[in-house]
């Protein structure tokens, strides 16, 4: 078994370890705060998630940037840094550079970044061997979306179902998949392409569900999927089916009806659970594609530049 697959099915516990955390950290960004949040790969997917929700949320006006791409001239109340190595080039010199107080979400509490932020939240019950990241993503939009007020009782509880389920597509059976958001799910959907990408080197795309009928439609096709979480827009599902390509969705029968969970009128999985359903679908094709999850072609732990 694969580091990674322990890692997975820890996400209910770690996501309650981190809800009850939440209150404690008095380093998270306070309502009316101007906050940019930014991360590097899974990290900055965090990111976007988190920045969308805080919005919606009405905490006030949040940016969510790749680490390199911080736009020196603007000015926040607070810059939140996601990275789970606490080592990732680009994110220690920006907590360098900027004058805000920065906030570091990180796992390994010895790593550069703890120390170089003006505050810190570790989360090293989430840390992971894997290079690939699962939980300690998760755990840290757990957190944050906590602080935000949310109640994640129901939402691990979506997470238990998650690690066990069925998986909506079979990995033998599709050649490419497109990954498919709104608000704050794009971020997610950019998660779950990136995990096809980096554990199975598995063709995989991501695009705000909105805009995938400008363009991104012409890949789908028989033998593909489009797998879309959170709402999805009016239309969609029909424009995908007449494609020939799988169209996915927490809310639609297919393989989910398996988990009989919402057939009577219950509500799908929160999106979050649905990423661990993508994770596992990652591993399910590194699997079937005779690759080893945990070491990633061309990728380390962390990117640490010279
Ligand atoms: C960020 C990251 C990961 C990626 C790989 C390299 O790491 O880009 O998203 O999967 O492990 O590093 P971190 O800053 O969160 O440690």
């Amino acid at each position: 078994m694969a580091y990674v697959d322990g890692e997975i099915a820890s996400q209910p516990d770690c996501w309650r370890q981190a809800a009850d955390l939440a209150g404690r950290s008095e380093a998270l960004p306070r309502p009316g705060e101007r906050v940019a949040v930014v991360g590097c790969g899974t990290s900055w997917f965090m990111a976007m998630a988190y920045a969308a929700l805080r919005e919606r949320a009405g905490h006030g006006e949040t940016d969510a940037f790749q680490a390199s791409e911080f736009p020196a001239s603007r000015r926040y109340d607070r810059v939140v840094a996601i990275t789970r190595s606490g080592t990732t080039t680009e994110v220690l010199d920006l907590l360098g550079a900027v004058d805000a107080p920065t906030t570091a979400i990180v796992g390994d509490p010895s790593a550069p970044a703890a120390q170089l932020s003006s505050d810190a939240v570790l989360l090293p019950f989430a840390d992971e061997r894997s290079v690939v990241q699962t939980r300690f993503a998760t755990t840290a939009l757990a957190l944050l979306r906590a602080h935000l007020g949310e109640d994640l009782g129901p939402v691990a509880v979506d997470a238990e179902v998650a690690v066990r389920a069925p998986l909506p597509v079979d990995p033998t059976m599709i050649d490419q998949v497109t990954f498919l958001g709104r608000g704050w799910t794009v971020g997610l959907a950019h998660e779950a392409a990136l995990k096809a990408r980096e554990a199975a080197t598995f063709w995989a795309e991501a695009y705000p569900a909105m805009d995938y009928r400008h363009g991104p439609i012409s890949v789908a096709a028989t033998g593909r999927a489009v797998w879309a979480f959170g709402e999805v827009p009016e239309g969609l599902a029909e424009d995908v089916a007449a494609t020939g390509a799988a169209f996915v969705h927490g809310s639609l029968g297919g393989g989910y009806s398996a988990l009989g969970r919402w057939g009577g009128g219950r509500k799908p999985l929160d999106p979050m659970a649905d990423l661990i359903l993508a994770q596992r679908f990652a591993v399910a094709l590194a699997a079937s594609r005779g690759l080893d999850p945990d070491a990633p072609r061309h990728l380390s732990r962390s990117v640490v530049l010279a």
